[in-house]
This record gives C-alpha cells, sequence and structure tokens, in this order.
C-alpha cells in the first residue's frame, strides 16, 4: 500500500519533505501532491473519493493557517488521515494546529504536532506495518538503529 502526502502549498514542501524521507528509507511507495481545500477544491474531492481504489493505505496532509486540507479529506473517506499543522509567520503555527486538531465525533484525523510531519511518516508506517511483516521489521531496525545512536552519543 502507498502513502499520499498532500499539501495546501508548495511552501509546505520544506517541512512535509520530512515526512516522504522517512517513508522513502522504509521503503514505502509515496504520492506526493500540492493539494488545497481552497484553491483547488475539486482536486481535494476527486483525490479523497478515489484514495481508495488508488491504493492508498495513509493520508498524510499537512497545511498551514487556516489548514482545512486534512478535515475535509477525512470527510470524504474512510483512509486513515494523520494531520501535520504548518508553522506559520503570523500565529505561530496555533492557527494550523486549531484548524485540524478539533475535529468532529465521527471524522477523525490524527493531528501530530506543528512541523511534526517526521512522525507523520512514522505514524504512517507503523499503520500499514500492522499489514507487512517485513515493514515492521524495518520499522524495529529503524527503533533499535535510533536507540544505539543516542548511547553512544558523546557530549
Ligand atoms: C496554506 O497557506 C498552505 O498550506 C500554506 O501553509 C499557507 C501559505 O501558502 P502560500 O501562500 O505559501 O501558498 O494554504
Amino acid at each position: 500500500m502507498k502513502v499520499a502526502v498532500i499539501m495546501g502549498s508548495t511552501s509546505d514542501y520544506d517541512i512535509m519533505s520530512q515526512a516522504v524521507s522517512v517513508l522513502e528509507d522504509l521503503g514505502i511507495e509515496v504520492i506526493k501532491k500540492v493539494i488545497s481545500a481552497h484553491r483547488t477544491p475539486d482536486l481535494m474531492c476527486e483525490f479523497a473519493k478515489s484514495a481508495k481504489d488508488n491504493g492508498i493505505g495513509v493520508i498524510i496532509a499537512g497545511a498551514g493557517g487556516a489548514a482545512h486540507v486534512a478535515g475535509v479529506v477525512a470527510g470524504m473517506t474512510t483512509v486513515p488521515v494523520i494531520g501535520v499543522p504548518i508553522q506559520t509567520k503570523t500565529l505561530g503555527g496555533l492557527d494550523s494546529l486549531l484548524s485540524i486538531v478539533q475535529m468532529p465525533g465521527g471524522i477523525p484525523v490524527a493531528t501530530m504536532a506543528i512541523n511534526g510531519a517526521k512522525n507523520a511518516g512514522l505514524f504512517a508506517a507503523q499503520i500499514l506495518a500492522l499489514g507487512d511483516s517485513s515493514l515492521a521489521l524495518r520499522l524495529e531496525e529503524f527503533r533499535q538503529a535510533q536507540t544505539r545512536k543516542v548511547l553512544e552519543a558523546e557530549i
């Protein structure tokens, strides 16, 4: 299964690329797309409604400010959606966080920290690993390497 990494603007890619990197390092196929709830609403609907048929197992959606894409996409598919609030210049990303996190009951979005794209990638991988034992093994190895790095760090 693939992971789709979507974002409201090309300006979000500096952060959203961290999700792409971690997914690709784990050998997961990634689809990247700029999809805006406000600037490209028709594309957003088309993408969300066809996600499951297109073999997408998890959607990661990043946006800043009035960050509606994650929630609206989640309303149109049962593919799990992970939201990434992007830091903004005016309100620091609190605007993005609050736009994503307060979903109404019945339509969940798993909201990450502000700029938490790396964890979004890892969380998507963990979801896919439930049905993919070789990916589960790669995730275990990732965790072990991370632990080793901390234990071996010198200050
Ligand atoms: C949001 O507005 C995007 O997700 C981005 O974080 C923010 C600014 O977009 P640009 O003006 O840089 O295209 O829709």
